[in-house]
């Protein structure tokens, strides 16, 4: 009997497919062209997204990961379109995303010889890679893409699978390969150690002045975290890319800490003598000394590679965070409402009261705050965010108002800009009935707007809201820190809205605050009518107040100083936290 046979991309189509892979990102090429007529034969179950530039494709891809955990598959033609994935990747690799790159090559008899866009691609990748391999015979292609899959999922890293042209058309048969899809099992969460949770129990029980620092291995345990603040009366710090682990309302929330942050979270960090550090990565730690002043600092990580990585652990705890944190929250004594805690409260309702203020001025020129308010009205309360790099990333968490209910997402490690637009893909192919925003900077969105076309093509409708600044003012706001001069900073006014209409979208340009409630409500409407929108929000240059370089206590600060930095970020009411802890009966440990 004749045996059944398949083209070998065929049969790795397959074989995604059983890994749940529903869609590839990508633009065809001459040695993708094997894929391409694969994806045409399997079209009833796989979708192709053309996108207009590969690294749309790449950060496409990790961002999906991070809105649905579904790992993300891109692919680039060999030479340039394979170097234009990097960035994706990269964004992959530093957020620890499961995600797989097909890199297509030349037919096997020109490689090595320099052929026409032929370079030795492994070596490239390998530094971004946790499998990265070139496919050696046609039919190992099946079993080279489930080894990577397998591979990227488990290492939760980027896989890079190299395709000679020529393999993929190869007749295989069909009984010679496998998916070991249906044998993944996901690791189990380490037991507990419970000598090393009475050790963190313990120093909580003594401190004076604890703050629980929570990192996104807390997500899903937002409520565990929010019963051992209240038991024990400690404020809650969050990494910048867990806000929505928490609802808005939250009394104790300090937000996010350093320069993408709130200030209530610095202030409270230099402050403490104890850090509850759980599931998190922070990577300023170190280099700003963060915690050097803490007497005690426990570490909760579910990987063993960071416990103790970002700084000197008094107790040290392998766990699931949301396990481990339970564990000490059965175990600890109920505390009194401390002065500690007291002050904290106070100090996050100063600083609300600051937020809400700018977001709801309704008179003078338009600035971020009231776009932010503007989003806060208009959202569906399970909006999905994807959030660019830039002052959006910051001032996203301090205004937007987010639950558990909403995903905010990022390019939070490695933070290229750029990642907004894909991410906003991403999100409506996964989730086609939520409603989609991405928030993004002028320069930012100038990077990757031709991709709104995509949207437009495949029917994934968003919401744009470009903060036009005219600048890159992140860096700027660096620049004013550290240089003598503004450099290269500002660029010339861009119309959005008519580059969105150009592309086929519904482009809209808010410049007065009074302009935003119509606007916004519309673009609501819009969305849900299928309509990918682009609104372009003419803004002041203002900048965010630098919350890790505050001017506000006339302890440290001339008076002068202190009225010129109220005066600039509008703060009037803005108070420093050595006000509240004194008020509470406690000093600042800066005297
Ligand atoms: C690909 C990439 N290039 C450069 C940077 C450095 N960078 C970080 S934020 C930023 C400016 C962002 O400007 P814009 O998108 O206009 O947002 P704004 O801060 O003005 O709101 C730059 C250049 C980066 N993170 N990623
Ligand atoms: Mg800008």
């Amino acid at each position: 009997m004749k045996k059944e046979k398949l083209p070998a991309a065929v049969a790795a189509l397959r074989v995604m497919q059983e890994w749940g892979v529903e869609r590839i990102y990508g633009l065809p090429a001459g040695s993708l062209n094997t894929w391409m007529d694969a994806l045409y034969d399997e079209q009833e179950k796989m979708d192709f997204i053309q996108v207009r530039h590969e690294e749309v494709g790449a950060l496409a891809a990790s961002m999906q990961y991070k809105f649905s955990g579904k790992i993300g598959v891109c692919l680039g033609s060999g030479g340039p379109g394979a170097t234009h994935l990097i960035n994706g990747l990269y964004d992959a690799k530093h957020d620890n995303i499961p995600l797989l790159a097909i890199m297509g090559t030349r037919d096997e008899k020109e490689l090595n010889l320099d052929a026409f866009q032929e370079f030795n691609q492994n070596p490239y990748y390998n530094d971004a890679a946790v499998y990265n391999r070139r496919v050696a015979y046609a039919e190992q292609l099946p079993k080279v893409i489930d080894e990577a899959i397998r591979t990227a999922i488990s290492q939760k890293g980027v896989a890079v699978v190299e395709v000679p042209v020529n393999y993929g058309w190869v007749e295989i048969d069909a009984d010679s390969f496998y998916s070991s899809a249906s044998s993944h099992r996901k690791y189990p969460h380490p037991l507990l150690n419970e000598e090393d949770i009475d050790a963190a129990v313990e120093i909580l029980e003594n401190a004076k002045r604890p703050v629980i620092y929570a990192g996104i291995g807390t997500r899903g345990n937002g409520d565990a975290v929010v019963e051992l603040s209240r038991k024990l009366k400690a404020p809650v710090a969050i990494t910048g890319i867990n806000y929505d682990t928490f609802d808005y309302a939250f009394e104790a929330q300090l937000g996010s800490a350093y320069r993408v942050a709130r200030k209530t979270a610095n202030e409270a960090i230099d402050e403490a003598d104890t850090i509850l550090f759980t599931g998190s990565n922070f990577p300023f730690s170190e280099v700003e000394g963060f915690f050097d002043h803490v007497d005690n600092f426990i570490n909760i990580d579910i990987d063993p590679h960071k416990l103790g990585k970002r700084h000197q652990a008094d107790a040290a705890i392998l766990g699931d965070a949301g396990d481990a944190i339970r564990s000490i929250t059965q175990k600890i004594s109920v505390k009194e409402e401390s002065p500690w805690y007291r002050a904290n409260l106070d100090n996050i309702k100063n600083w609300s009261e600051y937020t809400s203020y700018l977001e709801e001025k309704t008179q003078g020129p338009l600035q971020l705050y009231q776009v932010y308010h503007a989003i806060n009205q208009a959202a569906d309360e399970d909006a999905i965010y994807s959030i660019d790099v830039g002052n959006t990333t910051q001032t996203s968490g301090r205004h937007l108002k987010l639950t558990p209910k909403n995903m905010w997402r990022t390019s939070a490690l490695f933070a290229t800009m750029g990642n907004g637009l894909p991410g906003a893909l991403a999100a409506k192919a996964e989730f086609p009935h939520r409603q989609v925003w991405n928030l993004c900077g002028d320069g930012a969105f100038s990077m990757v707007y031709p991709d709104i076309v995509t949207a437009v093509q495949y029917q994934l409708p968003s919401i744009s809201v470009v903060f036009s600044n005219r600048e890159y003012g992140f860096i700027k706001n660096a620049q004013e820190e550290s240089n003598q001069q503004h450099y290269g900073v500002d660029f010339m006014d861009i119309d959005f809205a008519k580059i969105a209409e150009a592309q086929g979208a519904v482009g809209y340009t808010v410049r007065e605050i009074e302009e935003l409630e119509k606007i916004f409500q519309q673009a609501v409407q819009d969305e849900k009518a299928g309509k990918v929108v682009v609104i372009d929000c003419k803004i002041t240059d203002d900048r965010p107040m630098p919350v890790e370089n505050l001017v506000l206590d006339p302890k440290h600060h001339a008076q002068e100083d202190i009225e010129a930095y109220k005066k600039r970020y509008e703060a009037e009411n803005l108070k420093p936290f050595r006000e509240f802890l004194e008020k509470q009966g406690l000093s600042s440990r800066h005297q």
